[in-house]
């Protein structure tokens, strides 16, 4: 990576001209990018802090130390405070919607974010990341009703998630397809390194927590079934699977070398929607696979027109290279 491939905020700018984006949003996604900057670098001295996994010890100070996944909640709550065009923040580490205004305004932005995605990875020192999404509010509200937050995923203007690997990436879509960057170590600057992402249509590698084989539907048990069959089987072909836990990772991986992902229906999850948020984890993530060519399903419906009803709800969750999603949907009409 060189010094002089363009930054996260001159890629925003030149989407601004080229896209009429609203100044605010630009300022609201510079301060997203700056908490996922921050969380990085509180990650990787997670085991010198002592803060990595459950931890909820105290310090030589008689102080409790918080956890990793209540620290990033907190970096996203105060930086998406700055921009005064936020009226509402979601996200999955706080129970209540946090109102930032008392009348929001039509237009204001609705922000929702996972803080830190598959943070059981982090005491085994493998992937996590955050996940975000913005809407607006269509009209002004003269009271704050938490109803007001339960926007579909189709209106999300914008969305992104940055992964805590090796190096950090962000990737972000504004509607006009999707950008990856990778934080530059010295200069301190994510910049872009992977213009115009796209997801193969077509693939031969899926994941999913085979563990969970017994509580899933039958078109999903059908699918594997075929899948682990390999060439001999009906799909005639010879399949890899991965699974890291981590859906931010698992997505990062799909965007670069195609595949598809599945947290289904379980049993042994909420029976309605398996384990995944609808609204800060599968709609971003959706928007992110459609804005790359992919698709993105419950296994019956597009997951980006789920109408929610409630801002913590579970959704199946199905993304990935279209031919694969197809073939599950078409699993589930047939069952
Ligand atoms: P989390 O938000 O509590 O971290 O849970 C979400 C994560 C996803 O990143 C990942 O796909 C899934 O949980 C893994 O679940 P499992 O442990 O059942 O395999
Ligand atoms: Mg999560």
């Amino acid at each position: 990576m060189s010094a002089d491939q363009i930054t996260f905020r001159e890629f925003l700018l030149s989407q601004r001209s080229q896209h009429k984006l609203d100044k605010d949003l630009i300022f609201l996604m510079e301060d997203i990018a700056t908490s996922c900057r921050i969380i990085s670098h509180q990650i990787r001295g997670g085991a010198f802090a002592g803060r990595l996994g459950a931890t909820t010890s105290t310090n030589v100070q008689g102080e409790t130390q918080k956890q990793l996944d209540v620290i990033a909640n907190d970096v996203f709550v105060r930086h998406c405070s700055n921009c005064g065009r936020v009226a509402a923040l979601v996200s999955e580490e706080v129970d209540e919607v946090y109102w930032l205004k008392d009348k929001p305004e039509a237009g204001d932005y609705l922000v929702y974010f996972d803080p830190l995605d598959g943070s059981s990875n982090l005491d085994v020192n493998l992937s996590v990341g955050s996940i975000f999404s913005i809407s607006q509010l269509p009209t002004a509200i003269d009271a704050t009703d938490d109803r007001s937050v339960l926007r579909v995923g189709a209106e999300q203007i914008s969305a992104g998630y940055s992964v805590y690997g090796p190096s950090t990436a962000l990737v972000i879509t504004t509607g006009n397809g999707v950008h990856g960057f990778t934080h530059q170590q010295g200069t301190g600057e994510f910049r872009l390194t992977f213009p115009d992402m796209t997801i193969l249509e077509a693939t031969s590698e899926f994941a999913i927590n085979a563990s969970r084989y017994t509580l899933w539907d039958q078109p999903v048990k059908r699918y594997f079934d075929e899948c682990i069959r390999g060439k001999d089987g009906p799909r005639e072909k010879t399949f890899n699977m991965r699974w890291t836990a981590s859906m931010v990772a698992e997505v990062h991986r799909i965007l670069i070398r195609g595949g598809v992902f599945l947290y289904p229906r379980d049993a042994g999850n909420n029976a309605d929607g398996g384990k995944l948020r609808l609204m800060y984890e599968a709609n971003p993530m959706a928007l992110i696979v459609e804005q790359a060519g992919g698709f993105a399903s419950t296994g019956i419906e597009r997951i980006l027109d789920v109408q929610p009803n409630s801002h913590h709800q579970r959704v199946p969750v199905i993304l990935g290279s279209k031919e694969e999603v197809a073939v599950l949907e078409r699993y589930h009409r047939e069952s």
